[in-house]
């Protein structure tokens, strides 16, 4: 059969109906994304991966979804395709941004596509990344504490770890866990207002779309005030980097959000949001814009494995130098708001 790509749409969980790029395969499509390196997503079957660290003696299968008519999903959660329609959606999205925004082909730069397995397990209650396979893993959750986690916030996220490992690869453990995760949760989220979809709506929350009434909380985690997830951090101290890495990663999402928004409270695509700093100054933000480029060349040009705090300050100030120059406003705004939250 020849292979050719093909325009079709999708009816989505999280996101209503959306585009997508497919492959036609004689009398039936796939959902594989020639366009984007040939970005797939399949079905895990609700099997897991059987694995010693990095290495699998059995993993869960990625069997590509077929489709007669090139219109997926139904937007009904007992249709296995739908979720698959947010997954190719979401890998879609982050691609787009990366490459319009920060004209980075993939998220190893090199054009290579990756793939999602969606149905990971039973009743598994999260997403991962993994630089072996170059593949998202995604669960449907239990129902109970959170649903299936194909939200674009969530895709943007564990993507973005496939990014910072093939950059600064900032190791996994202490302020430089802390910051690798905060550099996920802040793509995730620059990847969310980017999508501009209008049932899945920009905000500083991590997960909102996909917590259910069980976790007690709107959302996984809050970039304007992290701790009220009950355990992030706001502020940087001596302790920080004793703390799991979704947790002292608050203080890179907080200064995160100080940069973009400034201090204070702000109504942001109808979500409430109020980010008191921690030294009682007042931060004028800089916009979205601004902090994901110097985010980004901070990212892929200063930071290094080792990279702390205090050296995610140097590189961001850096980063603006570049981009702005010396003693910019920009500079300034980075300067401030890192003061904001006890680092520097
Ligand atoms: N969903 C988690 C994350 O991306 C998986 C993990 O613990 N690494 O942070
Ligand atoms: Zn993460
Ligand atoms: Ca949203
Ligand atoms: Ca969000």
């Amino acid at each position: 059969d020849t292979m050719e790509s093909a325009s079709g749409d999708g009816k989505s969980l999280y996101g209503g109906t959306v585009p997508l790029e497919t492959t036609q395969s004689g009398a039936s499509y796939q959902l594989k994304d020639a366009t984007r390196g040939g970005t797939y997503t399949g079905d895990a079957a609700n099997q897991t991966d059987k694995c010693l660290l990095t290495v699998c003696l059995t993993r869960a299968p990625a069997t590509v979804f077929t489709d007669p008519d090139n219109q997926w999903g139904s937007g009904e959660a007992s249709d296995r395709t739908t979720v698959a329609v947010d997954a190719q959606y979401g890998t879609d999205v982050t691609w787009d941004y990366y490459k319009k925004v920060h004209d980075r082909n993939g998220i190893a730069g090199d054009g290579k596509g990756s793939f999602n397995r969606v149905h990971y397990g039973k009743d598994y209650n999260n997403a991962f990344w993994d630089d072996n396979c170059f593949c998202m893993t995604y669960g449907d959750g239990d129902g109970k504490q959170l649903g299936p986690l194909v939200s674009l916030d969530v895709a943007g996220h564990e993507m973005s770890h496939g990014v910072t490992s093939k950059t600064a690869a900032l190791r996994y453990s202490g302020e430089s866990g802390g910051l690798n995760e905060a550099t996920s949760d802040i793509f995730g989220t620059l990847v969310e207002f980017y999508a501009d979809n209008a049932e899945d709506r920009g905000d500083w929350r991590i997960g909102e779309k996909i917590v259910r009434s069980g976790l007690g909380r709107e959302a996984l985690r809050f970039m304007d005030k992290p701790s009220r997830d009950g355990k992030s951090a706001d502020c940087w101290s001596e302790k920080l980097g004793d703390l799991d890495v979704h947790y002292s990663s608050g203080v890179g999402n907080h200064f995160a959000y100080l940069l973009a928004e400034g201090s204070g409270a702000k109504t942001i695509n109808g979500v409430s949001h109020d980010s008191p700093t921690c030294d009682g100054s007042t931060v004028q933000g800089i916009g979205r814009a601004k902090l994901g480029k110097i985010w980004y060349r901070a990212l892929t040009v200063y930071m290094t494995s080792s990279t702390n705090y205090a050296g995610a300050r140097t590189a961001t100030l850096n980063a603006a130098k570049d981009l702005y120059g010396g003693d910019s406003a920009e500079q300034k705004a980075v300067a401030a708001a890192w003061s904001a939250v006890d680092v520097g």
